[in-house]
């Protein structure tokens, strides 16, 4: 069945449900001298290539291969558009390896048909607080499908994380591959109805017009919790003290430090949106919420090329009920004309998802560990962890 997932050190389906299995680490490190030196052999017309991604001209490839090869819904009418600063904002996070942003070219044309990368991160599970690489944007090039690329490529990003002395990492996928730690489910909130209905994103309800449903998803013009405003730099230690306390609930989480907050989750024009709340009377900040951008492309659409989408990323409420935080997202999401708003039902999120208008979407998401066993597979509401 999996002739490549077999061989690796991942739960593999026919353990799932045996309880004499101990959590953590499948296969201990080995020592760094033991580690392969040359990179994995590629079929001979490619090569390897380290993207520069501080390249504007490396970037841009990247990009120009991920917005004409990467992940599509399974109707193919939606493709992911990551945009360049997205990318860059993406891959460079603090203590980031330029090696692990790995992509193939043609050896005779140079054009560049694949990529992967890695960026470390510190992931708790339960107690444990591992070192790991988060794995994305592993992407072959539409002509050079099947050929079994993506094994070698997988090899080798692991090489290279193993060279940095790391040996777990997280990724998620929307393909079931052995095995999901947890399975998410993608809910949409729609602010555009009617752009979403004619590019085929949503459908018109049984018994709706469109002024019905356009009525249905209307937002007030202005949020509505009092002192509800955008994260800015001097914010970062209060933030990083709320949400650290608040992601302690979860069974797998980032552990995030200043410097982590400061670069994942401070405002970055087109990229990354945080909003929180500032009590009047203590100045104190008892809320938080955020969400990237991420646009798809629409395929084959007369009138439309991009749908706007936000995604909720990290959301903490210890004062303003989450409903009403939330509620203020969608809002300044509408603001800033976004055509829908995304959330998985992670954390607490399937608090609002109903109430809010959100709809189960046909796509499901997939969280893997590699080298990293767990007892069990956990409910969604026990994940707290958002990759992009
Ligand atoms: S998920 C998004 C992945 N990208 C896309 O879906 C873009 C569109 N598709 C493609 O570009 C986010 C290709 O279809 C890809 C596969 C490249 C996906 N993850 O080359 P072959 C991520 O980036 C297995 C893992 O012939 P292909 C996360 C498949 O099961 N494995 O296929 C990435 C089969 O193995 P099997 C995947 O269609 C995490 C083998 O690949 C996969 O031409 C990576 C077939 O290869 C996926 N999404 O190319 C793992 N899709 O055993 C990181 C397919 O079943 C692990 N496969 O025979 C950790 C590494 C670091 C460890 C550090 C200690
Ligand atoms: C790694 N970081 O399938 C990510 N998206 O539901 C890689 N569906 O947008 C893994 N098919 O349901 C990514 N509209 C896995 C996801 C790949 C992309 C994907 C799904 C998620 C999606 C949309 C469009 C479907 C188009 C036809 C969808 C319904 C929305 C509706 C709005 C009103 C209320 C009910 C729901």
């Amino acid at each position: 069945r999996h002739k490549f997932w077999e061989t690796q050190p991942v739960g593999q389906f026919k353990d799932l449900g045996d309880t004499s299995l101990p959590e953590g680490p499948i296969e201990p490190p080995t020592p760094l001298s033991e580690v392969k030196q040359e990179p994995y052999n590629l079929p001979s017309p490619y090569e390897w290539t380290t993207c520069d991604m501080d390249s504007e001209e490396m970037c841009n490839e990247v990009y120009v291969l991920l917005t004409n090869n990467y992940v599509e819904d399974d109707e193919n009418m939606f493709r992911f558009n990551y945009s360049k600063e997205f990318l860059r904002w993406a891959l460079r996070p603090p203590g980031y390896y330029r090696s692990w942003h790995i992509g193939v070219r043609v050896k005779t044309s140079k054009k560049l048909v694949a990529f992967i990368t890695g960026v470390p991160a510190r992931i708790r599970v339960r107690d444990a607080v591992v070192i790991m690489a988060e794995i994305n944007f592993l992407c072959v090039h539409k002509k050079l499908r099947s050929k079994r690329l993506a094994p070698v490529m997988i090899k080798e990003v692991t090489r290279r994380v193993h060279m940095e002395n790391i040996w777990q990492a997280a990724y998620t996928a929307g393909v079931v591959l052995p095995t999901p730690v947890s399975t998410c489910q993608y809910w949409h909130r729609s602010l555009n109805p009617k752009k979403l209905i004619d590019v085929g994103f949503s459908r018109l309800g049984a018994r709706m017009t469109m002024s019905r449903t356009i009525k249905l998803y209307k937002l007030p013009d202005k949020t509505v919790t009092p002192g509800f405003r955008k994260m800015e730099l001097h914010d970062v230690p209060a933030v990083t003290r709320l949400l650290r306390n608040y992601l302690k609930q979860f069974m797998v989480a980032p552990d995030f430090d200043e410097n982590d907050v400061e670069h994942w989750l401070l405002p970055k024009e087109g990229v990354i949106d945080s909003y929180l709340v500032e009590s009047h009377e203590t100045h104190e900040i008892t809320d938080f919420c955020s969400f990237y951008t991420l646009p798809s492309s629409i395929l084959g659409n007369q009138n439309h090329s991009t749908l706007k989408a936000a995604y909720s990323y990290y959301n903490v409420s210890t004062k303003t009920p989450l409903i009403q935080l939330m509620n203020d997202a969608l809002i300044v999401a509408k603001q800033k004309d976004f055509d829908v708003f995304n959330a998985l039902d992670v954390m607490q999120n399937d608090s609002f998802l109903k109430e809010l208008k959100f709809g189960p979407g046909d796509g499901k998401l997939h969280y893997y560990l590699y080298n990293y066993r767990t007892k069990h597979v956990l409910r969604s509401s026990e994940l707290g962890l958002v990759l992009l």
